[in-house]
């Protein structure tokens, strides 16, 4: 019964899990997985789970504080996700809900759902008035030596993928082109290739790498320039042929009309944590609808299992796994495609792996 599940405690746990293999990227390399776990405890015994990705160590400590401090305006609490997301825009209205802000805000709506979930007995994508069903999903990768790396791809075509991303632009356009060759050799014609420059490029650069790089049938070509440039965006795709794909840095819905009127994307993949959560992603999926724009998901596999079967244009749901080494059942990969568990968004913490991983 959910009408009076009210919230009764907010405890946050640090820690850093590992990856099943770093992300290598041409801005930096993520080694681990710093996340902060969220517990939303509520009368009916009954605790809404959801994580909050650190992107590095730095930022736990400050997470955690922020989480600690919102205990006591979130606890007497009927669990109302809509309800607390306004609640906490009003709050932050002066402040901004950019950063660390928007991120535990996000993550603290999945939670919500989760124990709405939880209560009811039904996955999240339930509630959501859509079912649990198969989604496409694309193998995430870092930058690859197609050499070095060739067992792995392999392996993820046997998986069942039928696209693969890759990140590209941390050396020089022949170093790119090597790389995009050697994958698209690896895993054939029929197979999606998407490649991610993490923001690292000026425009023009982006416009003659992606130049040299049209002729390998790219699916998508990922912030070639920095995220928050949407009209340098804007400008690499009115010079390219692949489509252009952005969104994993837009703060709430509100950043993601703008970007779209812009011009800045063909597709658009929201990041959970930074797009407002299950409640925001509904929204931002409705905008991208009323455009017709593709959406695909940035990792938070499990809760993104949950949204893209509910959205519109739902495109793929990107499998990069940063937390199911602390799950008691990590995301399945059956046939390339995943399915939301539940109830809520079926996660259960592997309390010995959280223990082993604690800062
Ligand atoms: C990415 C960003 C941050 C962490 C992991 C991966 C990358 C992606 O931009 O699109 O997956
Ligand atoms: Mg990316």
């Amino acid at each position: 019964m959910t009408e009076k599940l009210t919230i009764t405690a907010l405890k946050s746990r640090a820690i850093v899990a590992p990856l099943a293999r770093p992300v290598r990227t041409a801005v930096g390399t993520l080694a681990n997985a710093p996340l902060v776990l969220i517990d939303v405890e509520t009368d009916q015994g009954v605790t809404g789970c959801a994580y909050i990705f650190g992107y590095t160590p730095t930022t736990l400590k400050a997470i955690a504080a922020f989480l600690s401090d919102l205990e006591e305006s979130l606890v007497g609490q009927v669990v109302a996700p809509a309800e607390q997301a306004r609640f906490y825009e009003n709050r932050f209205r002066l402040l901004g809900r950019q950063g660390l802000v928007g991120m535990t805000l996000s993550c603290l709506d999945m939670a919500l759902w989760d124990a709405l979930g939880k209560s009811a007995g039904h996955p999240v994508v339930r509630l959501l008035g859509g079912l649990p069903r198969p989604m496409p999903a694309y193998d995430s990768y870092g930058v690859v030596d197609p050499i070095e790396d060739r067992g792995d791809l392999e392996r993820s075509l046997e998986r069942g993928f039928r696209a693969i991303k890759i990140k590209v632009g941390d050396g020089d356009l022949m170093r790119d082109i090597e790389m995009v060759s050697g994958v698209r050799d690896i895993i054939g014609p029929d197979v999606e290739l998407m490649i991610d420059f993490n923001q690292s490029r000026t425009v023009p650069d982006a416009v003659r790498r992606i130049d040299a790089l049209s002729n390998f049938d790219l699916t998508w070509v990922e912030e070639p320039v920095p995220a928050e440039d949407f009209v340098g965006h804007a400008e690499v795709r009115a010079a390219s042929t692949p489509p252009i794909q952005t969104g994993e840095n837009w703060w709430f819905p509100q950043d993601m009309a703008k970007a779209i009127d812009a011009g800045a994307c063909d597709c658009a993949m929201p990041d959970l944590m930074k797009i407002g959560g299950i409640t925001a992603w509904i929204r931002a999926a409705g905008i991208a609808e009323t455009k017709s724009i593709p959406v695909s998901s940035h990792l938070f596999v499990e809760a993104s299992a949950h949204v893209l079967p509910v959205t519109p244009t739902a495109h793929y749901l990107e499998f990069l796994d940063i937390a199911g080494s602390i799950l008691q059942e990590p995301m399945l990969v059956e046939d390339g495609k995943v399915t939301a568990r539940g109830p809520g968004l079926g996660m259960v913490w592997n309390e010995d792996a959280v223990a082993r991983y604690t800062l």
